[in-house]
């Protein structure tokens, strides 16, 4: 019995690479904020979510593991990307099981949310292996050509699928348990139809202010304005939304403004508050938190965004650490993508010596709101080639040339 399933489990391994040669030939699908939302209203059909989602699960999930294969060995065989990828594996084999079953099977139904479940807990650690892995490639061959650009370019395609491949499983997850959200009982899945962003700036504002005042026994306020065209806004200010990504990228902006502004005023007595402005226009919904933190020079705003720049070893035992306020790790380049999945951006203007203006757009409008997806194509591929040839931008050299040998003589 057994050997029987041995050669059962490596049979479906070996088929994993033709499986994946299929799927990814098809584009992922995009769903707008409309049709997450369809899925979870009353004529909700389970059945209609399982028949799309071990089609389309499959898809999102081949098209970027056709993307991991085309990593540079020295990276994709470090041990930790090679946990990821067998991450990867196990889960799109456990999905195709489910692709000669009867959806009319409530059996079956409760199996595939049942292995949405394991799946999500199983990718709960992707973001620091990968981060791992890029340590590995660093301590292993310190100087090689796979740029900051090329890393950057696969991490932001890849966490940009994870979040949408999660954002699925939590949607089909969370509607068909057979449970009401007891908490959040007018929210869909994970979708507050009327997030109200003034109560997420406030909520993401108070955590962050906890975190500060445990670490430097003081912290900065916070003024918030809302704005409705020329004039304040009357009602609260609500969008379609998720309201955990958009808690995700305040909390991260929020703990980058304290500290700024606590290590700029170390020798005050007072503190510059944080103002905070949301904005409804027709087609964004803004939101700009300002802090007076002194700023970051305009060459090193690109770092603060770059996986590789952020990238450190984990401090030793008994090492000193940082305080958690410092926003190190993947904060500013994954709330980016937060803000991205459903066509927004987050933005940071700075000027050095006064503070930073961190902008986050959303649409305002649900119908905007559609999932921003990788594709594996042709255009990805070439991103993969590392280019050994020159920059066709001169090197600025530091040492101003000696001007004086095309002098003419007179
Ligand atoms: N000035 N301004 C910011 C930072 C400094 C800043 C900063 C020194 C740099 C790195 C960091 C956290 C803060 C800010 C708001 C932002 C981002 C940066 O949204 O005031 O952690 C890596």
């Amino acid at each position: 019995m057994k050997f029987v399933r041995f050669i059962m489990k490596n049979a479906a391994l070996a088929s994993v690479p033709k499986h994946i040669e299929h799927f990814s030939k098809f584009s992922p699908s995009p769903l707008s904020m409309k049709q997450f939302l369809d899925f979870g209203s009353i004529n909700a059909c389970e059945k209609t979510s399982f028949v799309f989602l071990r089609q389309e699960l499959p898809v999102r999930l081949s098209n970027i593991m056709k993307e991991i294969n085309l990593l540079p060995d020295k990276l994709l065989t470090t041990p930790s990307v090679q946990i990821v990828q067998s991450w990867y594996i196990q889960s799109l084999m456990e999905i195709l099981e489910f692709l000669d079953k009867n959806p009319d099977d409530y059996k079956v139904l409760g199996e595939f949310v049942d292995t949405l479940v394991t799946i999500r807990n199983r990718h709960n650690d992707v973001v620091p292996t990968m981060a791992q892995g890029i340590i590995e490639y660093k301590e292993t061959f310190p100087q090689d050509p796979m740029t900051n650009q090329n890393i950057q370019y696969f991490l932001d395609r890849f966490y940009m699928s994870r979040i949408s491949i999660r954002m699925l499983i939590n949607q089909h997850t969370l509607i068909f348990d057979g449970t009401l959200n007891p908490v959040h009982p007018n929210t869909i899945g994970s979708i507050d139809p009327h997030c109200v962003v003034g109560d997420v700036v406030q909520d993401a504002f108070h955590s962050a202010k906890m975190l500060c005042d445990q670490y430097y026994l003081r912290s900065p306020d916070m003024v918030l304005q809302e704005m409705h065209g020329k004039k304040k806004a009357k009602h609260p200010m609500s969008i379609v939304y998720v309201p955990s990504h958009l808690y995700h990228m305040l909390f991260e902006l929020f703990k980058n403004a304290m500290r700024a502004t606590i290590e700029t005023h170390d020798n005050s007595n007072t503190l510059p508050a944080i103002q905070v402005l949301v904005s409804l226009g027709d087609e964004d919904l803004s939101i700009k938190v300002s802090d007076k933190g002194g700023g970051v020079p305009f060459r090193r705003i690109e770092n603060l965004f770059s996986y590789m720049y952020s990238t450190a070893p984990a401090p030793q035992i008994g090492e000193h650490t940082r305080p958690p306020l410092a926003g190190f790790g993947y904060g500013l380049p994954i709330s980016r993508l937060y803000a991205k999945y459903f066509q927004g951006d987050l933005q940071l203007y700075s000027m050095e010596g006064h503070g930073t203006d961190a902008v986050i757009y959303l649409k305002a409008l649900s119908t905007d709101s559609i999932e921003r997806l990788p594709v594996y194509n042709k255009t990805a591929l070439r991103n993969y080639k590392v280019s050994q040839e020159a920059d066709d931008w001169c090197i600025p050299s530091k040492e101003p040339i000696d001007m004086s040998i095309y002098k003419v003589p007179k």
